[in-house]
């Protein structure tokens, strides 16, 4: 199991969002985990403070969960769900509506996060289509927004290097403005004070091309790939008020926000705003088997049955929807949330949090500390010339010493599992401000 492995057996394996040839001269391997550690292939242990990458929330290799995986790919490895179906997709779905915010009473399951936000931009389409409103057709992105990496996620988000390369993506979508100010809002503690007004951004992209070519409005609650950028007071509360107004279809792309992140089961929940769709992923089986869901309003779900019975609704469906396995993972994941009161541990420790990573200011090149629920994240002025290089840097320093963080651009975002202790806290803070010391 820990046998080092050599160089040129790395070659093969192009990784995804990696610099492949640095990554490869120095490879960084992780061989097993437990609950909040994994353990490399040359046997130190890393407190994972990512919780793996933001899916991990009740934490690694959960007995129930393993179980249940182990069990159903014994009993059905696969059965489809197109014009067919198997009882765990249906208790799968059913469990998941039952923690759904008010209104949410339909699942489209697909099996990723990039799926989840192709399915809701093209149900977005569909529905004002079904509703005899084929002319609202545009979509609405946020600049520094993160909705993955397939064609329609790719050109609602907002991140230039994940777009430039990949020609003129979809037409017919525009962007918000970010709501990222330092000058007003930095090492705020929680959600800042700054920046409500942002919202009218959208008031602006209506005025340009017309509520009636306008189908949805997508955003992360809290966008949390770009570098955790924390939404303003009100500010979500208001966006959502504009869309209703203007019949555009609010999704919350909550990927990294569903299921405890925040101290609620959703970002819905927390911030008290009801969107119309919601996207999910990730913790929704911990992490354990691929698997994503779209959470619907009724209004839109009941849109596509105005169709004869025997008509198709929705043309629209993975393989994978529904899998087995990743059903069973996912029911095993939502009861050791249950047992163990997961959905709500990140409101007990945020406090805790709050006061451990906003005691790392003052380190040098620290501009910024931003937190909420169980995320944390420290940015630093950038190397001028070399953006992104001051985070890596500390990224693979914080390995080295036995901490997993993520950096993504001149930020270091924090995540750990929703079990993490206070004194796994304290440790995390410790290995980090030994990396931050650094000057350079
Ligand atoms: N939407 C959001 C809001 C996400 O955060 C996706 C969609 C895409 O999910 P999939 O399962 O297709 O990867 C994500 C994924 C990071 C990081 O370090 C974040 C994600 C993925 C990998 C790394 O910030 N978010």
């Amino acid at each position: 199991m820990s046998a080092k492995l050599a160089t040129n057996d790395l070659e093969a394996f192009w990784m995804p969002f990696t610099a492949n040839r640095e990554y490869k001269k120095a490879p960084r391997l992780i061989v097993s985990a437990e609950r909040t550690r994994y353990t490399t292939n040359d046997g130190r242990s890393v407190l994972d403070g990512t919780s793996g990458l933001w899916c991990v929330n009740a934490g690694h290799c959960r007995p129930k969960i393993v179980e249940a995986v182990r069990k159903q790919v014994g009993e059905l490895d696969f059965a489809g769900t197109f014009q067919m179906g198997h009882p765990r997709a249906f208790e799968c779905a059913s469990k998941l509506v039952n923690i759904a915010p008010p209104g949410f009473d339909q699942v489209f399951f697909t099996n990723s996060g990039s799926e989840s936000v192709e399915t809701a931009l093209k149900i977005a389409l569909a529905y004002h289509r079904a509703n005899g409103n084929g002319t609202k057709v545009r979509l609405i992105g946020r600049e520094r927004g993160y909705h993955g990496v397939n064609f329609g996620g790719t050109s609602v988000g907002g991140i230039a290097n994940n777009r430039k390369m990949f020609g003129t993506l979809l037409s017919s979508v525009d962007h918000l403005r970010h709501t990222h100010d330092l000058a007003r809002n930095a090492f705020t503690r929680g959600e800042p004070e700054h920046g409500v007004e942002l919202a009218d951004d959208l008031e602006r992209l209506v005025a340009l091309h017309d509520a009636s070519t306008i189908a949805a409005v997508i955003v992360e609650p809290v966008a949390c790939s770009t570098g955790v950028l924390i939404p303003p007071k009100g500010y979500l509360k208001r966006l959502a008020a504009i869309a209703a107004k203007h019949d555009i279809l609010l999704i919350f792309d909550e990927v990294i926000t569903a299921f405890g992140r925040l101290g609620a089961p959703f970002g819905a929940d927390y911030f008290s705003v009801s969107p119309d769709i919601i996207t999910t992923a990730k913790g929704i089986t911990n992490g354990t088997i691929t698997m994503g869901a779209v959470f619907v309003k009724s209004k839109i779900y009941d849109a596509f049955m105005g169709v004869g019975e025997e008509v198709i609704d929705l043309f629209h469906g993975y393989t994978y929807s529904g899998h087995p396995v990743a059903c069973a993972a996912s029911i095993a994941t939502l009861e050791t949330h249950q047992e163990e009161g997961l959905l709500t541990r990140a409101a007990e420790l945020a406090p805790y949090w709050q006061d451990a990573v906003h005691s790392l200011k003052g380190f040098p090149h620290v501009i910024d500390i931003r937190n909420i629920g169980l995320i944390g994240a420290i940015e630093f002025d950038p190397v001028p010339g070399e953006p992104g290089k001051r985070a890596h840097t500390r990224f693979i320093e914080a390995f080295e010493r036995g901490l997993l963080v993520r950096a993504t651009g001149d930020t270091i975002a924090l995540s750990p599992p929703l079990i993490i202790e206070k004194k796994e806290i304290d440790q995390l803070i410790d290995i980090l401000s030994g990396v931050l010391k650094s000057v350079n």
